[in-house]
């Protein structure tokens, strides 16, 4: 593959282009076209299936009969060997990675350079010109792969940091077809991307997608004063964005869950065994419950400090609550997660050293990944949930502990303001997740609060995610196309 490093003359070069329209010159009018979704990870893996995004698009691919595009999960030792198939009305097309690209584009530099960047973890970054070089590599051979299988009148909608360079492989190669990426994960602050040697050669590359939708409105500032402060880019209208003679739609989309399904979910019999036993095991007790995939983006070990700090400064708590994590191991392999195991083994050691009593553990943590109806009557039986991550592009278990509550005596939900959930989930007890001391107070304010307050903010975040779900999200991103196909259908 050719190096397709851009300097900073090609970039500014084009800004007095030709190609400037919103989508690049590419809409007919009339278009409809499938819709070809792409992301490292497909729901022909049984663990994606479940997953909110293979829910959020399988019916729309279907209808528009249309492709999932991504890695087939297969390492290869040394071919990017491509598999066709179709899956229950949806047809993928998924590609074996070789070992070098598993390394380099997916351990090296997906997770080990753009998460802990776009979490504000640069102590946790490690830098690394080589895996970019197969980070590109790979973007270029799933360019090759949509080139083949998509066609021009297609909307393509690529998801995820693991491909921000695909649209500007497929301009490269004459594609104008629409193009939307959205990033499930934050977007930093400028100032911390920049750290990166290769911010502009990513940014700029997702300049040639037509849509970017991020999850926070923050999100969206940041990208928005990042191609300002670094490409001289312009906010032409409220979502679009003139930059290097092109002008994209810029959206706040927050994405959202199948609130309907994970509500009924939680009335059903196997949530309600779960519950049951759970009930059993407390007692008398209530359920002050954390679930994440274990990952220093959460906050645990501060969160575990917190529960800790409340058990000291409230020792009537001791009679009345524990606390359970579920936080399965997500990326094993990674030191970063063994010493975040580490670290909350011991944290759960102390505080359990330090308050167990002969017939109560005060933090039980489970390293087991549950079922969606297990966790549905997990849910249910919390009196309090606490999602305190320090950086999160949304938090879909906040979403989903409100959804599977009993409207009658619904649980209170503890969120961190550094979750994307919080822009939306205003009713939510709101903390810092850094300070343990204001944690610990409202994990207190929350037990003790009154049923009418709990049922108030209750409804008022049902109300919200209820209106703001997947379906909706969809739409949303979808909506700027929509609209525009519909205007030029209307010239036509
Ligand atoms: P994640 O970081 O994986 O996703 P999150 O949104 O919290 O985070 O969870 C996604 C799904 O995983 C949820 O449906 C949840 O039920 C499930 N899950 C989490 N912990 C689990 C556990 N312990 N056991 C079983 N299932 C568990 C990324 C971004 C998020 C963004 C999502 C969707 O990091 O910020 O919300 O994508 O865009």
């Amino acid at each position: 593959m050719t190096d397709k490093k851009i300097t900073q003359g090609e970039w500014s070069n084009r800004e007095s282009g030709a190609n400037s329209s919103v989508f690049g010159g590419a809409r007919k009018p009339g278009n409809s076209g499938r819709l070809v979704a792409v992301s490292n990870r497909t729901p022909l893996d049984a663990d994606a299936r479940a997953g909110g995004l293979a829910v959020a698009l399988w019916d729309a691919i279907a209808r528009s009969q249309g492709l999932w595009i991504g890695w087939s999960g297969e390492i290869n030792s040394s071919e990017n060997r491509v598999r066709t198939e179709n899956s229950d009305g949806i047809d993928f097309a998924v590609m074996d990675l070789t070992q070098d690209q598993h390394k380099g584009y997916y351990l090296d530099y997906a997770n080990s350079v753009l998460w802990p960047l776009f979490h504000n973890r640069l102590d946790l970054v490690r830098f690394n010109n080589r895996a970019f070089k197969t980070y590109r590599e790979v973007n270029d051979a799933f360019a090759d792969l949509i080139k083949i299988h998509a066609k021009k009148d297609d909307f393509v909608w690529v998801h995820d940091y693991h491909f921000m360079l695909l649209a500007k492989y497929l301009r490269g190669a004459s594609w104008d077809g629409r193009l939307g990426f959205f990033l499930h994960i934050p977007f930093p602050a400028p100032e911390v991307f920049r750290a990166c040697p290769q911010h502009r050669e990513l940014a700029e590359a997702l300049c040639h997608f037509d849509i970017l939708g991020f999850q926070s409105k923050k999100d969206v500032k940041n990208f928005i004063r990042y191609v300002e402060e670094e490409f001289k880019g312009k906010r032409v209208m409220d979502e679009h964005v003139r930059v290097g003679g092109r002008t994209l739609i810029v959206r706040h989309c927050p994405i959202g869950l199948n609130a309907q399904d994970m509500a009924y979910t939680a009335t059903l019999p196997p949530a309600k065994k779960t519950g049951a036993r759970i009930r059993q095991a407390l007692g008398k007790r209530r359920l002050i419950l954390g679930v994440d995939r274990l990952d220093y983006s959460k906050g645990l070990p501060q969160r575990f400090e917190a529960v800790g700090q409340m058990f000291r400064k409230f020792p009537h708590a001791r009679e009345n609550v524990s606390f359970t994590q579920i936080a399965p191991p997500s990326r094993k392999s990674v030191k970063e997660y063994s010493d975040l195991r580490h670290q909350l083994d011991g944290l759960c050691g102390r505080i359990n050293g330090d308050f167990a009593e002969l017939d109560w553990t005060p933090i039980r943590y489970h390293t087991r990944s549950y079922e969606r109806e297990e966790l549905a009557g997990i849910y249910r039986e919390a009196h309090v949930a606490l999602i305190t991550p320090l950086a999160d592009g949304m938090n879909l278990v906040a979403k989903e502990f409100v959804a599977a509550q009993d409207s009658e005596d619904p649980g209170v939900l503890i969120l961190s303001q550094f979750a994307g959930a919080a822009e939306q989930m205003k009713e939510a007890l709101i903390v810092n997740p850094h300070d343990t001391e204001a944690v610990a107070n409202t994990i207190v304010q929350a037990l003790d609060m009154s049923l009418e307050e709990r049922k108030t903010r209750w409804k008022a975040l049902w109300d919200g995610i209820n209106q703001q779900d997947i379906n909706w999200w969809r739409k949303r991103f979808m909506e700027g196309d929509v609209v525009d196909m519909q205007k030029e259908k209307m010239r036509a």
